[in-house]
């Protein structure tokens, strides 16, 4: 198969070019999470992310929080329709694996249904478990042709599941996003500089507060048209550097489709929200280069045709120099 029918066409891409939304003040949170429900299973949640640091204030270990994948913005309250996005969570999946082979920790705040960890290799619909089984003898067993990567994939995912090193913690929605990452934060501020934020998923900008949510599917409109009016979701990136977690260290993604904006965008979210480091990516080409962006520097990083011929991934090259820029935020601080 030579084509992809998730490959962007940029020249209808929406103009980003106004102003950007300023960052939320306490009394936004304090409305926001008043008027908006917390998922019925949030304290079960906050109680396993409890023990998990427990686990790793023991260990010494350090331990980063990577969000991963989209998130829904439901329409309805029984919802059938939901406003939705791309990302299928590889950045953060493979950022995950990466920072285990580091010796983190790792609480993965991901969409449920999205990539995972390990399991990423063989689980996705263009990477079907199926096709790396052959039946011999009346018996499934691994194709010879694979089981070497396989036994080093199998070997790693052991060791974080024995070392108790990795969380999996999912969300679907963009409400259940934000109050699980409020909860997350609050508790890992407990790491102090220990606790990094690595925030990888593509959060919705906009939704419908629960407030004007319909009960029941929406039913055809006389107007021949359904006109939907979204609110603006609070920046909470404010918060979690000023409030949730201010010790900790933050990266933060921004994507863009438009070069010419990114490293300004980017550079407006530092000044904006205070926090260390922003990664930069285009969608078209995420997968072969970032930029790290600081308010004094821009550093790409590529992947060479070597390399990418080679099917290196790029977290590869992205994770070690983060943990850099944490080894010497811990030091400083
Ligand atoms: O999940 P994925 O690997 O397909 O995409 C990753 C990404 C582009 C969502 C991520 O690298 C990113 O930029 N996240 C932040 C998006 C934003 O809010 O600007």
């Amino acid at each position: 198969m030579n084509y992809h029918t998730s490959k962007p066409e940029t020249e209808s891409a929406i103009d980003r070019s106004i102003p950007d939304f300023p960052g939320a003040e306490p009394i936004d949170e304090k409305n926001y999470f008043s008027a908006n429900k917390p998922p019925p299973y949030l304290s079960e949640i906050e109680d396993q992310i409890k023990d998990f640091i427990e686990v790793h204030v023991k260990s010494g270990k350090r331990v980063v929080l990577v969000t991963s994948g989209g998130t829904t913005v439901p329409l309805e309250n029984n919802t059938v329709r939901f406003i939705d996005n791309f990302s299928a969570g590889t950045r953060g999946a493979t950022s995950a694996e990466y920072f285990l082979e580091n010796g983190y920790a790792v609480i993965f705040l991901h969409r449920e249904f999205s990539l995972l960890p390990y399991s990423r290799h063989y689980s996705h619909t263009t990477n079907c478990f199926l096709d790396y089984m052959i039946e011999e003898n009346g018996k499934v067993e691994i194709n010879p042709q694979f089981s070497d990567k396989m036994l080093t994939v199998l070997r790693k995912y052991n060791n974080a599941k024995n070392s108790k090193s990795l969380l999996l913690i999912p969300f679907t929605t963009v409400n259940q996003y934000l109050f699980t990452l409020r909860s997350c934060s609050t508790l890992l501020e407990k790491l102090s500089t220990k606790a990094l934020f690595y925030l990888a998923a593509a959060v919705s900008d906009f939704f419908l507060p629960m407030s004007r949510l319909p009960q029941h599917k929406i039913q055809s409109q006389a107007t021949g048209k359904l006109v939907v009016d979204l609110e603006q979701v609070p920046k909470f990136l404010s918060r979690l550097v000023d409030d949730w977690a201010p010790r900790a260290m933050i990266v933060s993604f921004k994507l863009e489709t438009d070069d010419n904006i990114l490293i300004s965008k980017a550079k407006g979210a530092l000044e904006k929200y205070q926090h260390q480091l922003v990664i930069g990516n285009l969608l078209q080409t995420r997968k072969r280069e970032v930029v790290f962006v600081t308010l004094d520097n821009e550093d790409w990083i590529r992947l060479s045709d070597d390399q990418a011929e080679k099917a290196m991934e790029i977290e590869e090259l992205i994770i070690p120099k983060v943990i850099e820029q944490h080894d010497s935020w811990i030091n400083r601080n």
